[in-house]
């Protein structure tokens, strides 16, 4: 039986979501990141919009630049998450093997439904049908006998589209696309693979497996594989969280250490809050640091044992924040942080360290006060200063970049 794999991915899912609620924004040019004289990233343009030059991550102020007729929404993350929630929940009446990718996408196995709806090609259109009757969005779908490649054929259906890729023809199908077309080449890849002459799929199929990998290291193999149309990989069931971060843009960029450090701190509260509320412990921290040239580096340390401390999670990120910033001339324009590598707490945790155990317990104190009494309720030192910088309330300080990280 051949493999058929779908991959399905709504068109323009927070613009979209902002059409349903409110109908004369349709067939326009419509933005979801925040209003044109804030600062920020387009999150989601209409196709109206992208007609202009506009896509995600470019800066509001292009954006009201390059298509100042555009309706800019500040946009609400919660409303969003609501309707990925029911879009999961129609795929998963149609088949049990569903991954679900972020918030808009997932990858459905398909593989001997066909008996049931005639072919393939007919259930995907079941499912859009479905999506539109009780969403009212637009979904576009990619089948392949392989997730990179539906991925690749629902990316070149949009809007609203559909492609089917017949077995046997992966390759083909892939040939004549550009490389950033394929999953897994960014800016940085596209570069290198762009200096060695390589500028479509096909370029990539036949360069010698050898080449890429002294260029690109392990990932020129799966690239390799990739620009031939192979990938074994299966559907992951929804698995937990393997990452938790939080990021912001500031106001005005900054070179205000007091400032930077603070806004640290309180990402660092933020990041430790959600790790003890999933019951988790991390091994990694990582910063995030994006200057007014839109240059963005991170920087990671391991910790020597696994962790859920606000303080250690800040500790960490401010000796790799000092180290980043030590001979740094520019402006700093966003600031995050991040843990990965999340573990289970027990094993790992070395329970005669009392030190960190207080710092559990205390941990565990201000959580539950701020559970009742709000984010704000408990300040340190440090972000007592945030009061002053952005206007917050009970909930905690807004911050500007619609974060998609988990
Ligand atoms: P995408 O599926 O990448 O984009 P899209 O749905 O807006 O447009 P299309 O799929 O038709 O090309 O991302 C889904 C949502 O995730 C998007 O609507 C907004 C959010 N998002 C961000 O917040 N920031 C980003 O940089 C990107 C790419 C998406
Ligand atoms: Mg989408």
């Amino acid at each position: 039986m051949t493999r058929r794999i779908m991959h399905i991915d709504l068109d323009a899912f927070f613009v979209s979501v902002e059409q349903v609620e409110n109908p004369e924004l349709k067939g326009k040019p419509v933005v979801v990141g925040g209003r044109p004289d804030r600062r920020g990233v387009v999150a989601a343009a209409s196709y109206e919009a992208r007609a202009f030059g506009l896509q995600a991550g470019m800066p509001l102020s292009t954006a009201s630049r390059l298509c100042p007729q555009a309706t800019f929404i500040e946009g609400n993350f919660a409303k969003y998450r609501g309707a990925s929630q029911r879009f999961m929940t129609i795929l998963a009446d149609f088949s049990p093997f569903l991954e679900p990718v972020s918030l808009d996408e997932a990858y459905l196995e398909a593989t001997g439904f066909e008996s049931i709806y005639g072919s393939i090609h007919q259930m995907a259109q079941v499912i859009r049908q479905r999506i539109k009757d009780k969403l009212g969005l637009c979904a576009s779908v990619g089948i392949a006998n392989c997730k990179v490649v539906a991925k690749v054929a629902s990316e070149l259906s949009k809007p609203d589209g559909l492609i089917e890729v017949a077995s046997g023809e992966e390759r083909s199908f892939l040939a004549p696309l550009p490389i950033a077309k394929l999953p897994g080449i960014g800016k940085k890849t596209e570069q290198i693979l762009k200096g060695l002459g390589i500028t479509t799929i096909h370029n990539l199929s036949i360069t010698p497996l050898s080449a890429l990998q002294s260029h690109l290291g392990a990932s020129g193999e799966v690239l390799h594989r990739f620009a031939n149309g192979i990938d074994d990989s299966k559907i992951e069931p929804p698995g937990e969280a393997k990452s938790i971060s939080r990021e912001t843009t500031f106001g005005q960029d900054s070179r205000d250490r007091t400032q930077i450090e603070a806004t640290l701190r309180y990402l660092s509260e933020r990041v430790g809050s959600e790790l003890r509320q999933q019951g988790k412990q991390a091994r990694c921290v990582t910063l995030k640091l994006r200057y007014a040239d839109f240059t963005t580096t991170t920087r990671s340390h391991t910790l020597s044992q696994t962790s859920d401390s606000d303080q250690t999670i800040f500790d960490t990120g401010l000796k790799l924040l000092k180290r980043a910033l030590s001979r740094e001339k520019r402006p700093v324009r966003l600031t995050g942080i991040g843990v990965s590598h999340l573990a289970e707490p027990g094993r790992q945790l070395n329970m005669l360290d009392s030190s960190a155990q207080k710092l559990g317990q205390l941990n565990r104190v201000i959580d539950r006060i701020r559970k009742k009494y709000g984010f704000t309720a408990i300040q340190t030192g440090r972000t007592m200063l945030l009061k002053d910088i952005f206007p917050g309330d009970k909930n905690g300080y807004p911050r500007h970049t619609p974060s998609l990280s988990r």
